[in-house]
């Protein structure tokens, strides 16, 4: 069977530039749109450049022109999204509708993959404010597209190491603390995290599996489904220096909310439902979803001690 064609938008971002690089990895005719609004961005340009010599093809289009969505959407069979979704990291990803809208008028795609990536927005209609918003918003795109038919897949990809691993979890940091760890009350609630590229090479797999039509795709390879300790304890037989541990609880986690801006009261929320609630593992995988390790056991994913590594 031929690769499918696959449009990466977002391509620049964070986890969009390694959905690039996974999809011309694995042979897939590979576009990037490549939005008018970068203007002198020379980085985000340099980066389209870049994939261009690694065999992409460019794409231009512009969210406040429907018309070239609809266009870029026409060239291949695949679209995926990877569209920013946290006030971290400015926050549009309710503009994936006027993508959901190209799609659907342009009637020829095959799969789409919005940009999720993160926790399963439908197991989070309990979660606390401001931090649901996104959840909210990724659940308005999840209604567009099944309103409009469009064949999708949901790409659930739990904690991405650069943001929970390399700083043990810790949010003032994304490197290793030196002296003191803040565990989540005892630490022991398992998470389930992935190296970036990892998530980006499984998406990338999901695209032509019949398997994964419409469905959930969770990324929850076992040996990383760690507790906050377990990560810990990794990092000091890396390290061979023993952390001191001081233990938050629940209440005092949440306490400073009020007075935190924007961006990290919506991380507080998050980590708050990961490393407390356990919200990423305190279900079972259902009948109605699929495993990524289990679906595609051929992949070597880096295991948490490794990634580690590059920071002892
Ligand atoms: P980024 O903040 O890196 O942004 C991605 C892209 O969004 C940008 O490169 C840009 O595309 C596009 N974009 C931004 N503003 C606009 C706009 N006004 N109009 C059109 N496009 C715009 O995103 P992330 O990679 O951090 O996030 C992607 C997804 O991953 C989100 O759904 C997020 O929730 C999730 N996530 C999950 C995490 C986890 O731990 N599981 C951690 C972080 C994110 P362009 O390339 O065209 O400039
Ligand atoms: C990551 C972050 C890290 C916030 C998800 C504040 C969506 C998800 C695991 O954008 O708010 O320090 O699932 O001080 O579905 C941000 C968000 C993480 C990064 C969480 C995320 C995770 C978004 C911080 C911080 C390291």
């Amino acid at each position: 069977m031929a690769k499918s064609k696959v449009l990466v938008v977002g391509g620049t971002g964070y986890i969009g530039r390694r959905l690039v690089g996974a999809s011309l990895d694995q042979g897939h005719p590979t576009y990037v749109l490549q939005r008018p609004e970068i203007g002198l961005d020379i980085e985000k340009l340099q980066m389209l450049l870049c994939f261009k010599r690694r065999g992409a093809q460019l794409v231009e289009a512009s969210f406040s022109d429907l018309r070239s969505l609809v266009d870029a959407v026409r060239l291949v069979d695949v679209v995926i999204c990877a569209m920013s979704g946290t006030h971290v990291r400015s926050h549009n990803i309710l503009m994936q509708l006027k993508l959901v809208e190209a799609i659907k008028e342009a009637g020829n795609v095959k799969r789409f993959l919005p940009s999720e990536f993160g926790m399963d927005p439908a197991r989070m209609g309990h979660a606390i404010e401001p931090g649901r918003v996104t959840f909210d918003q990724k659940m308005e795109v999840r209604k567009a597209i099944q309103e409009a038919k469009i064949p999708f897949t949901y790409i659930s990809a739990n904690c991405f190491a650069g943001y929970f691993v390399g700083n043990l979890s810790q949010m003032s940091s994304l490197t290793p603390p030196k002296d003191t760890v803040y565990l989540y009350g005892d630490g022991n609630v398992k998470a389930v995290f992935l190296d970036e590229d990892d998530i980006a090479t499984y998406a990338i797999k999901t695209i032509d599996d019949p398997r994964t039509l419409n469905k959930t795709v969770y990324l929850r390879p076992p040996e990383n489904i760690l507790s906050q300790r377990q990560l810990v304890e990794m990092w000091e037989k890396l390290s061979g220096k023993t952390l001191e541990k001081r233990s938050i609880s629940a209440e005092d986690f949440l306490a400073p909310m009020k007075g935190l801006d924007y961006a990290q009261q919506e991380g507080v929320g998050h980590f708050y439902h990961i490393m407390y609630e356990g919200c990423l593992t305190n279900f079972e995988i259902g009948e109605d979803a699929e495993e990524a390790s289990q679906l595609y056991p051929e992949v070597q994913y880096t295991r948490m001690n490794e990634y580690l590594k590059i920071f002892a």
